[in-house]
């Protein structure tokens, strides 16, 4: 049996892998690795499905070029290399190194974001690398870094197991990082006595862990954790002799806070929460020495993120619960290699290795890469360089492992961006998505699986991702596409870029932290700096730093263990911050609030979960989840179609009522782009609103408007893969068009208000399978009452299914899909299609809540209620759910406890 340890390719916990086959020439599967230390065996929902991702649909797998005519060919790698080198080298002779840039991103490789920007900021000469992670944890790290004087994440998993306290704060730690959210659910079981606070304005699965839930009105978190703060010096809770001994700014950060916050009268009327609630918490983080507070993207992703992060950390400051077991401020990060990409400097406005824009790191990289035109000054953040990029001040970009045209803010000026640039280069693994259509070079890349190097993880693990695949057609590793460029954009860089393989680069990569080091800053990989190539190869989850002990053996170190910090005089800083409130203003013209997030199955963009059918059955479709109040108030009807719009653009999402939404405020996620949905990419309507300290754009308090989309007609077809050769998307009728793979099956779901004149003919044509095939149509109009059915058969096997009505209730799509599996149809099931419904309905299993087992919301409400069932272990027992990956024990007790309740009223 083949083997083979590596590391999960989604979210920041880091979750160790098994890749295993049988045979030679088996499948793979994939199981948690019982001896990683973040994971100790578990995967979520999106862990386990990887073995079904191996083969990716419209996979890049040859280096493209775009011929003046817009048209794409495939080359050879001399050739793309050689115009990517030559467009970079003769921009550079023109105008200046400052005319270049790279976006890159999170999910690289430490290996590969390394050489990215030893490129950029050594040897071309500028600091125009910028990443993805600048929409994700850029405000976490110049907070982190204003309060320490490095970014240094102090806080491991175990602490967050050992602490009495955890407050989650903007995180959806049950759908974004499921497998912490489990180890807190074990904790919880060990002692009872933890206890959990979640500060978020949704009622979210985390929540199922929660004592007590504040659900914060949008923006206002400084409010009641400068409330806090006061509380705590009101009480006498502050720990006085760490304060003097350790922390600057103690006295003007709690007046700062009680001018902000007067009372907590004040507090909970701004904040829109209980009075009583918030005494509570108060009452709990005073009285606990043993916090964490943990936060994500909730307060990062605002106009007013740094300051957010530093009003956590003032409150670990401040009671010295820091660099202690069980407690500290943490800040957990997005992606697989967030944490990579700060290490080597993938920001603009740093420098490799921990290093800052000082004339002393400056000189000091400089010398370490004896680089020829070493940058001087930091580069432009991933908005301003966009904004550069539609001005004409850069005129060439390489983006790597990211999709800017789907995932920055405001869409249409980003696209206006890459449209006006006259380079784009795009290293992708995908030869489809929505910034793929702007590029003039495509470059494959290896992807998960394929891909040999190292990642590190939340807490601050270095961990392997080691190849099993061989990469198919001509993709090539990140590193070596960057090494490769840059020797062929100037010869004499060549020995600076010549690495046989990942573990040298990685050897140079810790051998540069360790450079003159001698503890003045917190990253130090010195005990890794000299790793043979079979020592790499083998290389163990490591936690940073990892100092080079006596007799050879590595040692690591608790940081601020001591109270020492990284400010040159070793003291930390607290910083006075005060409530800006979101970024865009409520006005009668737009009088909601957008949030946007995260599905529990679905990763960014869905080039790796989209095509995955049991990823798929959770959550569909974009939703815009609206509080029954809010639907009334603006005309929205379940199950219909909503516009959702501003100043930059307008989306389309089919409404779901949610009463766990906080009245006011609207939940669209981010997962829709170009490649599964007409009109529902979310960032169209969202400003690039900015945080002036970390540049981090606000993507969860835009201010919106909401109306029905009047549609005429709503549609829903199946397509069996293969048989027949569907339209792309865009050749569908339609405004509202979403495609949602499915198990051998294509389903799409559509609105509109214009429609073919005659649907049974666009079908026949539109929806026919090849010539020499037999067919059949079967179909049935009423254009009077706006209905259409029609489907196609070919030798008694249904091939595809198009329904068209005027009303938005969606027929029983669990028997349409079966019917799919009949050879050949009976003469009922042909009547049934005619009459649009089963004659004998099925059992209708619902929503699909379990993805590991297909089970679905009614199968679960029917167990609850014939076998008497109080918890989700019972529930499991008897249908199997949530006993795989234990991604939807959330929903399976918000479900049980919702039915105890509906049946005990
Ligand atoms: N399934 C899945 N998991 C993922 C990812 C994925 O794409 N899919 N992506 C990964 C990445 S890159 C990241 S960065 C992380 C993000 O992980 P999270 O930050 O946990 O995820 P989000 O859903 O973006 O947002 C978190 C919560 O912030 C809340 N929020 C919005 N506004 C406010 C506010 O004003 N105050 C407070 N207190 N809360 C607010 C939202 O309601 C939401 O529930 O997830 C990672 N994990
Ligand atoms: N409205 C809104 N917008 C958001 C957010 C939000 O909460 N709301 N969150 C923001 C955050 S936190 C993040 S992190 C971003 C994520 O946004 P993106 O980075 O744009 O998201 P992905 O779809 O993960 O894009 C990664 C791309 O890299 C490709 N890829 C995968 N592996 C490799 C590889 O090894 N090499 C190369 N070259 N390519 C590879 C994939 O095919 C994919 O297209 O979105 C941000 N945008
Ligand atoms: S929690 Fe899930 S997505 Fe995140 S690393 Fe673990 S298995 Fe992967
Ligand atoms: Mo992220």
């Amino acid at each position: 049996m083949d083997s083979v340890r590596t590391t999960c390719p989604y979210c920041g916990v880091g979750c160790g892998v098994l890749a295993e086959r049988q045979a030679p020439d088996g499948e793979w599967s994939v199981r948690g690795d019982p001896d990683h230390p973040a994971n100790l065996g578990r995967l979520c929902s999106k862990g386990a499905a990887l073995a079904e991702t191996l083969d990716l649909p419209q996979r890049l797998i040859e280096p493209t070029l775009r011929g003046a005519d817009g048209t794409l060919e495939t080359t050879d790698w001399e050739s793309a290399l050689e115009r990517v080198a030559t467009g970079f080298r003769e921009t550079i002779a023109e105008h200046g190194p400052d005319s270049v840039a790279f976006y890159v991103s999170g999910q690289l490789l430490t290996e590969d974001y390394y050489l990215a920007n030893k490129l950029m900021k050594g040897y071309i000469g500028a600091a125009n690398i910028d990443t993805n992670s600048r929409l994700c944890m850029s405000s976490a790290v110049a907070a982190y870094k204003r309060a320490f004087g490095s970014d240094t994440v102090p806080v491991s998993y175990r602490d967050l197991e050992q602490a009495d306290l955890v407050v989650l704060i903007g995180s959806n730690t049950a759908w974004a990082h499921p497998v912490v959210f489990q180890r807190l659910i074990a904790a919880k079981e060990a002692r009872p006595e933890m206890r959990f606070v979640v500060i978020d304005p949704r009622r979210t699965a985390t929540c199922d862990i929660a004592d007590l839930h504040l659900p914060i009105a949008p923006g206002t978190d400084i409010l009641l954790l400068n409330g806090l703060l006061a509380h705590l010096a009101d009480r006498g809770r502050i720990d006085r002799s760490f304060v003097e001994a350790h922390v600057e700014g103690f006295d003007a950060t709690v007046e700062a806070a009680r001018h902000d916050s007067q009372d907590i009268e004040n507090i909970a009327q701004r904040c829109g929460l209980p009075v009583d609630d918030i005494q509570r918490f108060y009452d709990w983080f005073t009285a606990t020495e043993r916090s964490v507070s943990l936060w994500s993207q909730g307060l990062n992703q605002s106009a007013s993120g740094t300051d957010k992060g530093n009003a956590v950390i003032n409150l670990h400051l401040a009671t010295g619960r820091i660099g202690k077991p069980g407690m500290g401020p943490f800040s957990i990060t997005g992606q697989p290699n967030a944490m990579g990409g700060r290490e080597v400097g993938g920001l603009a406005n740093q420098l490799a290795a921990h290093q800052d824009f000082t004339p002393a790191d400056i000189d000091r990289v400089g010398r370490f890469w004896q680089a020829p035109n070493m940058a001087t000054e930091p580069g432009l953040k991933a908005v301003d360089l966009f904004e550069a990029m539609r001005d004409g001040r850069i005129k060439a970009v390489w983006i790597m492992a990211t999709n800017p045209a789907f995932s920055l803010p405001d869409s249409t000026t980003v696209r206006e961006a890459l449209d006006a640039c006259p380079l784009v280069v795009l290293s992708e693994c995908h030869g489809g998505t929505d910034t793929a259509g702007f590029a003039d070079v495509l470059l494959p890349a290896n992807t998960w699986g394929e891909r040999d190097g190292t990642v590190t993880n939340s807490e601050r693990c270095i961990s392997r991702q080691r190849a099993f695949l061989d990469a198919p057609g001509q993709a090539r590793p990140d590193w070596w596409i960057v090494s490769q460029v840059a020797r062929r954009i100037d010869p004499s860089w060549a020995t600076a870029f010549d690495f046989p393989d990942s573990a040298s680069v990685f050897r140079e990569y810790a051998r540069q932290t360790a450079f003159e080091n001698a503890g003045s800053r917190d990253l130090d990989l010195a005990g890794l700096a000299e790793l043979s190539r079979d020592d790499y190869q083998a290389l163990a989850p490591t936690r940073w730093p990892v100092q080079a002990g006596r007799d050879g053996e590595r040692e690591t170190i608790d940081l601020f263990a001591d109270g020492r910090f990284f400010t040159d005089d070793r003291r930390a800083r607290m910083i006075p911050v005060d409530n800006r409130g979101a970024a865009s203003a409520l006005t009668p013209a737009f009088p909601l609030r957008l949030n946007t997030g995260r599905l529990r199955d679905q990763w960014h963009g869905m080039t790796r979960t989209g095509p995955v059918p049991r990823l798929n059955t959770h959550r569909g479709e974009p939703t815009v989840s609206v509080h029954p109040f809010d639907a009334a108030r603006y005309r929205l009807r379940g199950g219909q179609i909503a516009r959702i719009g501003n100043a930059q653009g307008e989306i389309l999402a089919r409404v779901s009522l949610d009463d766990e939404q906080r009245r006011g405020s609207l939940f669209v996620p981010m997962h829709w782009s170009h490649l599964t949905a007409s009109r529902s990419g979310v960032n169209n309507v969202i400003a690039s609103d900015t945080d002036p300290v970390s540049g981090q754009p606000e993507f969860k308090t835009q201010a919106v408007w909401a109306e029905p989309y009047a549609a005429h007609w709503y549609g829903w077809a199946l397509v069996c893969e293969g048989a027949t050769r569907p339209p792309a998307l865009a050749g569908w009728p339609g405004d509202y068009r979403v495609v949602i793979q499915g198990a051998g099956l294509q389903r799409l779901e559509l609105a509109g208000i214009d429609a073919p004149a005659d649907w049974i003919a666009w079908a026949q044509t539109e929806l026919a399978p090849p010539a020499d095939t037999a067919r059949q149509w079967i179909e049935f109009a009423d254009p009077k009452g706006g209905q259409y059915r029609v489907a196609c058969l070919a030798e008694g096997r249904l091939q595809s299914v198009l329904f068209v009505s005027r009303r938005s209730r969606r027929p029983d799509i669990g028997w349409l899909t079966d019917l799919f599996s009949h050879a050949p149809l009976s003469d009922q099931d042909q009547a049934d299609l005619l009459a649009g419904k089963p004659a004998t309905p099925g059992e209708d299993r619902g929503p699909i809540v379990c993805a590991c087992f297909d089970v679905g919301q009614n199968t679960l409400i029917d167990a609850i209620d014939t076998q008497q069932i109080t918890d989700a272990r019972q529930l499991g027992e008897c249908t199997q759910a949530g006993t795989n990956c234990g991604s939807c024990i959330p929903e399976l007790k918000q479900l049980i406890a919702r039915r105890l309740t509906e049946t005990s009223n």
